[in-house]
């Protein structure tokens, strides 16, 4: 997996496949996927031509957010297995030519971690000062409505502020109030994290997905947010998104933990990041991260209003990639994605997943794959597999759609339909029902009770199926990443947007020497024809990779179809 560019950047040319391992496969019967059932899908994964396997957290944790409340970092939770069978596993994914990445989740712990039970003992804890405790706002008594010492909005619902009975002080959580916030300005804390750090990778693991990791910095100030009109809590992201010395911490983290060690890959999720501080923090010469993972084309169907569901515009999501492509053009690396265990499946948000889902499936995945960055595939997305049919609030179990619910409706007085409507299309929930092996009884996912109901529609969509299907969505996606592997201009070509104002098709070139490709998907049902400069040299072109059965006439699209053209230059 080396390049032109070095060993150390092995993976421009990679494809990274997330395992929410919950929901993956289970294999002792319990209703929850496991490492066993990793090791038993390995061939699955080895077969889509993979490169790195990201694992969501496997560590001991209470599952307040399914995992991404660490109660232990240095050891596997017993509902998925222990640490011989997390080696097991790591060889096995060696022995088939695959890295393997952890979730390092590394802003918040779980408050049973035992740094925070510690901390909450009492002010004078020698640990009182690795997480963030704070008196009530001046004047106000401790744990009277509104005395929280800043009016911030968790991402979960409510206050960032949880009160501490025994003490009378507040402690911080951006997310619920079992996942405390590190506070990283104490150097105990950075210390602390890197050692762990260090123990995972001496235990041979390929490096890092850091989970909110531009968050880490806090301006110790904490300074209020703007409240906008009727809402109960603040945007308090001004103080921690980007913060005062993230910069510092990361490079600090780069030279203690991944200084001296080849071929690793650190990824650093950021909500909130722009292009401009995507370059800082990817830039190889500050030795920060090596790739960003943000988040503005997932947030194109999101308005200002967070309860409505605005339809998908292509020229905004274009101008959106277009931005991150230019921006990244000659210095930094960025991720990407449509899917992850956050998101609601892509084939049903920016696609079709009734008449034209395999289709719209495969052109989806043509379009991302193509781009300049290094890509993932979500556990279940090579098989297009789409949104569960949830009703009521009842069936859903993640906690940031359940508070988010409680505090739409019951503080914020909003129409349980409406936040219904936007959880049905956004829920977290839709990429976490199980992954769709067969068409047996919970999809061959487990053989006891699934934590969360499996699809109805495993029967027609599922493994087993797409695998001895060569035109499936999977056999497509096999094709994307060999075409990464083998085709120079994929992974260092020159990215050029063709028709930006253009509502149904997005179109670019990739240009390396005298290699060109042009990448052309219709994000309708309908026949579309492109209207380029240089259409008779195109049409002529080799035609790399297309979705339908019968070959496009000269640069006519049938619904949701994709083409890809390659051309050789004369120089
Ligand atoms: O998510 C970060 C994040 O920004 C989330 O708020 C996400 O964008 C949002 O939930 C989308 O609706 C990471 C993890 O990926 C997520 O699963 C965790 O819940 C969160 O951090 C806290 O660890």
């Amino acid at each position: 997996m080396t390049d032109a560019w070095g060993p150390n950047r092995w993976w421009k040319s990679a494809v990274v496949y997330q395992i929410y391992p919950r929901s993956f496969a289970d294999a002792d019967g319990d209703g929850m996927g496991d490492l066993r059932g990793v090791i038993g899908h390995l061939d699955h994964l080895q077969g889509l031509g993979v490169d790195v396997l990201w694992l969501s957290p496997v560590y001991p944790s209470p599952q307040d957010d399914n995992g991404y409340d660490i109660s232990d970092y240095q050891d596997i939770d017993p509902a998925f297995g222990d640490l011989d069978t997390f080696d097991e596993l790591l060889a096995a994914t060696h022995a088939r030519g695959m890295k393997l990445i952890m979730d390092l989740v590394v802003n918040h712990t779980s408050d049973e971690h035992p740094w925070f039970v510690e901390s909450r003992s009492g002010p004078d804890s020698p640990k009182r000062d690795w997480y963030w405790w704070r008196p009530p706002r001046d004047g106000m008594a401790p744990g009277a409505p509104g005395a929280e010492p800043t009016n911030w909005g968790s991402y979960f619902g409510g206050s960032t502020w949880a009160f501490d009975d025994a003490t009378g002080e507040y402690y911080l959580h951006l997310f619920s109030r079992k996942q405390p916030d590190l506070n990283w300005e104490n150097p105990e804390v950075r210390q602390a994290v890197y050692a762990m750090m260090r123990w995972w990778l001496d235990r041979g693991v390929d490096g890092f997905r850091m989970d909110v990791i531009n968050h880490i910095s806090k301006d110790p100030a904490l300074p209020d947010g703007e409240l906008p009109m009727g809402t109960a809590y603040a945007n308090g992201g001004a103080a921690f998104l980007n913060g005062p010395r993230i910069h510092e911490f990361l490079h600090e983290m780069h030279q203690e933990v991944f200084a001296g060690r080849d071929a690793l890959l650190s990824v650093g999720e950021m909500p909130g990041v722009t292009v401009e501080q995507a370059k800082l923090y990817t830039d190889p010469d500050r030795q920060e991260v090596d790739m960003v993972f943000q988040f503005d084309h997932v947030s194109v169907d999101r308005g200002p209003d967070p309860w409505a569901v605005v339809p998908l515009r292509l020229t905004l999501l274009k101008a959106v990639f277009g931005r991150w492509q230019a921006g990244l053009a000659d210095v930094g690396w960025n991720s990407l994605y449509w899917n992850n265990h956050d998101q609601p499946r892509a084939v049903s948000r920016y696609g079709d997943d009734g008449r034209y889902r395999v289709a719209s499936a495969k052109m989806l995945g043509a379009v991302l794959h193509l781009h300049r960055g290094t890509p993932y595939v979500y556990q279940g997305e090579e098989l297009g597999m789409t949104n569960a049919p949830f009703r009521d609030i009842g069936d859903f179990r993640d906690i940031e759609a359940l508070g988010q619910y409680a505090q739409a409706v019951e503080k914020e007085g909003r129409s349980p339909e409406d936040v219904l409507s936007v959880l049905r299309a956004r829920g977290r929930d839709n990429a976490r029902t199980p992954m769709q092996w067969d068409d047996s009884a919970h999809a061959g996912f487990t053989t006891g009770t699934p934590w969360l109901a499996v699809n109805p529609n495993h029967k027609e969509i599922n493994a087993a199926a797409a695998v001895a299907d060569p035109d499936s969505v999977y056999h497509f996606y096999r094709r994307l990443v060999e075409l990464r592997h083998t085709e120079p201009a994929v992974v260092h070509g020159d990215f050029r947007m063709l028709l930006p104002h253009h509502e149904q098709l997005y179109a670019y070139t990739r240009r390396l020497d005298d290699t060109e490709l042009l990448v052309i998907g219709n994000f309708s049902a309908e026949v579309v024809r492109a209207e380029l400069e240089d259409a008779a040299a195109w049409a002529s072109a080799e035609l790399v990779l297309t979705n339908v059965a019968t070959p496009p006439e000269s640069l006519t699209l049938g619904p949701w179809q994709v083409i890809v053209h390659r051309r050789r230059l004369s120089r």
